[in-house]
């Protein structure tokens, strides 16, 4: 049986990645940070013999050399990082320090270690910044010119997994992968934002509804969203904030690209691979289906624009051709935007209707 270990195993990746390695046969110890509350909601349902989870920390290069020696797994994968790109604008050096840190220490470690295990870097769509290929779209080819700190963190993270392959022959990937949600995706990034929302604000008009239709209150409205809308600003449920709605992005589901992750470590050779749909929305298109979906119709009524969400720089257009590792892995994805919209938003108006 084989070992692998995951930085960042309470993330929304660093579940489905055990999820997917455990399903496949691989022993896991997933190296969780020490913090004062439960960051293990992610991955408490997993329980299974081969899964352990143990402390760490990527900034402590130390303690990185003990895990490795102690647990000397067949495969790394480094999915730690301050992963939110508005946040590196106000944290840009703890962002370096952790994103582009420690990958540098995982490497180091490995290598000094002499152990021979191969490591995945979980690259991102974010390096390419504002630029396109001749397509119009992005590739392993395309010029990188990335555009936040998180992203230059990523940058140099990316180059040192190519610099370590190439000058210690070390099996060292990056997986460049475009955004990729689920329900268990972090709520301060748009997708989940917007669902999140969708989910309190459905429970509370119920609430109302329930509150108006009892008989104390003759109303004669229609009871239509228009109606709960415009309750929405007399009685105070805070309309959803959002900034830049008109940025393209190539959205997928994790549990698609954790696949890929596992196939790029399970391949021939070590290599650098694009992951993504080919598809691409703007964030106003997200909100028109998943508004529809949870039946509310037209999502400008509750949306505010605040100029305070918006970056200093951001990236305008994310459309991913993975066609290597189509071609040479035989990977593809299994799930439409449409269903990922639906699994999130029947997923956060249900866990908001059970509280
Ligand atoms: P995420 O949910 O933010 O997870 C990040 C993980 O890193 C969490 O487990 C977090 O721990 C951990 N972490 C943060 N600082 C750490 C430190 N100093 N030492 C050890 N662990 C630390 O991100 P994700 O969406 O799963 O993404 C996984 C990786 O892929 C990230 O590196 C991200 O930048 C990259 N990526 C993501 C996407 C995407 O669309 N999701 C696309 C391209 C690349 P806590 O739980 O304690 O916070
Ligand atoms: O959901 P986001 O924060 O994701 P972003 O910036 O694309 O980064 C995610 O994907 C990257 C891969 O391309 C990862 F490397 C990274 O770790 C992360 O997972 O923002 C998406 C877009 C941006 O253009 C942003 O300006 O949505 C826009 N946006 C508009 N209003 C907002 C908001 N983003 C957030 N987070 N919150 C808003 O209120």
């Amino acid at each position: 049986m084989k070992k692998a270990m995951i930085f960042g195993v309470t993330g929304q990746d660093g579940s489905y990645l055990s999820e997917e390695l455990l399903g496949n046969d691989y022993r896991v110890i997933g190296v969780a940070r020490r913090c004062s509350h439960n960051n293990m909601e992610r991955i408490s349902h997993i329980s299974n013999p081969d899964f352990t989870v143990v402390e760490g920390d990527v900034t402590d290069v130390a303690r990185i050399t003990q895990l490795l020696q102690k647990y000397n797994p067949d495969h790394v994968y480094n999915l730690a990082a301050q992963s939110h790109v508005g946040s590196s604008f106000d944290q840009a050096g703890y962002t370096f320090q952790v994103t582009a840190g420690g990958a540098l220490n995982i490497l180091e470690a490995i290598r000094q270690s002499a152990l021979g295990m191969r490591f995945y870097q979980a690259s991102s769509s974010e390096i390419f910044g504002d630029q396109v290929g001749p397509d119009y779209d992005q590739n392993e080819m395309t010029r990188m010119n990335p555009q936040s700190p998180y992203a230059i963190a990523k940058y140099a993270a990316y180059q040192m997994t190519r610099l370590y392959r190439k000058s210690y022959g070390m099996f060292a990937s990056n997986g460049i992968l475009f955004n990729h949600e689920s329900k268990r995706r972090g709520e301060q990034f748009v997708t989940r934002k917007i669902t999140k929302w969708i989910g309190q604000y459905k429970a509370w008009a119920t609430k109302y509804a329930g509150f108006f239709e009892s008989g104390q209150y003759a109303f004669h409205q229609d009871w239509d969203n228009n109606f709960y809308s415009s309750l929405c600003d007399r009685v105070g449920f805070p309309k959803l904030r959002l900034g830049n709605l008109d940025a393209h992005r190539d959205w997928g589901h994790a549990a698609d690209y954790v696949r890929a992750m596992r196939m790029i470590m399970e391949a021939g050779q070590p290599d650098d691979y694009v992951v993504a749909t080919g598809d691409t929305y703007t964030i106003k298109q997200f909100l028109s289906e998943a508004f529809l979906e949870a039946g509310l119709g037209d999502w400008e009524k509750y949306v505010v624009i605040d100029g305070e969400l918006y970056r200093p720089s951001d990236v305008p257009f994310l459309k991913g051709d993975s066609s290597k590792i189509r071609r040479e892995l035989g990977w593809r994805p299994n799930i439409s935007f449409q269903s990922l919209i639906r699994e999130m938003v029947q997923g956060d108006i249900c866990v908001t209707s059970e509280r």
